[in-house]
């Protein structure tokens, strides 16, 4: 995707949602004040961060994505999309109250080489949200590095992000390396937008959630 030349901006789908498209076009120009409106108003609409991040945000960045992908917005283009995303949710997050305690803790981290932050952050963000202790480690965590934190920290469950087949391998290493720590064992979530999810399996890991709303699923099974 990244190997694509410099060309327009991204075109217009038919088929997806005007609030959606909107929101791109906003990201696309980095203008953070009018992002900033659509995702309020659509929290407002929602009342739910959650499915503010999986009914506008994901389909919005996944939109930005298909658009790179095809050449159609350059990869200064998404890095300004990416950015003001971020920044939109960062500043709206601090106006949403966190429900009660829930006594509970999570560490997410995106797995050694994924640097696809954007959505490991609004996990935490969402279970900040609803009451969970909550550290995020953000991209590229040295295994090394989480496997010392899960050890000093003990959380109840540990959330890996991972976004390529060839993340896989790393996390299979860093779910054993948790699993040798021995008990108390946090349950391990695996998360994240890969292609298809037959890898996992081979993983030892507790669940799969690939979006906000499955991962909270998930920990609530
Ligand atoms: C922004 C972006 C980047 C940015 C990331 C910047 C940042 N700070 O985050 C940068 C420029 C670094 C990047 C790089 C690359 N990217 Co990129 N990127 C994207 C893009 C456009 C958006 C990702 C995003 O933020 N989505 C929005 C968030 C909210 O959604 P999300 O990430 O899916 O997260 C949600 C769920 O997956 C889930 N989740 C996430 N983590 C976890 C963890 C747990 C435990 C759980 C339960 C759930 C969970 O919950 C989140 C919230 O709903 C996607 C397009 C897409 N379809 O997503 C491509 C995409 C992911 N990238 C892709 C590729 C190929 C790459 C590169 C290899 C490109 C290259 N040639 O260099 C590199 C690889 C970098 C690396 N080593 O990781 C492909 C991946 C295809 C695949 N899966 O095989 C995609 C799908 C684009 C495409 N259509 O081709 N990318």
């Amino acid at each position: 995707m990244l190997d694509h030349d410099e060309t327009t901006q991204g075109s217009a789908s038919a088929d997806l949602d005007a609030s959606i498209q909107t929101l791109v076009d906003t990201l696309l120009e980095g203008d953070r004040r009018t992002a900033s409106q659509i995702f309020t108003r659509h929290l407002e609409d929602t009342g739910s961060f959650l499915a503010t991040i999986d009914g506008l945000v994901q389909p919005a960045m996944s939109h930005v994505g298909a658009c790179w992908e095809r050449g159609e917005v350059s990869v200064a283009e998404e890095h300004l999309a990416t950015a003001t995303m971020k920044s939109v949710i960062a500043s709206e997050i601090v106006n949403l109250s966190i429900v009660t305690d829930q006594g509970k803790s999570i560490l997410l981290a995106c797995v050694e080489g994924n640097h696809h932050e954007l959505g490991l952050n609004v996990l935490g963000d969402a279970f900040e949200l609803y009451g969970w202790e909550t550290r995020t480690l953000g991209a590229d965590v040295p295994t090394r590095a989480l496997v010392d934190m899960v050890d000093r920290w003990r959380p109840d469950i540990v959330g890996l992000s991972l976004s390529l087949d060839g993340h896989l391998a790393t996390a299979k290493d860093a779910v054993s390396a948790i699993r040798a720590l021995g008990e108390p064992q946090p349950e391990i979530l695996i998360g994240g937008s890969l292609p298809d999810n037959d890898g996992i399996a081979s993983l030892d890991a507790d669940g799969w959630g690939g979006s906000i709303q499955e991962a909270i699923e998930a920990v609530q099974a």
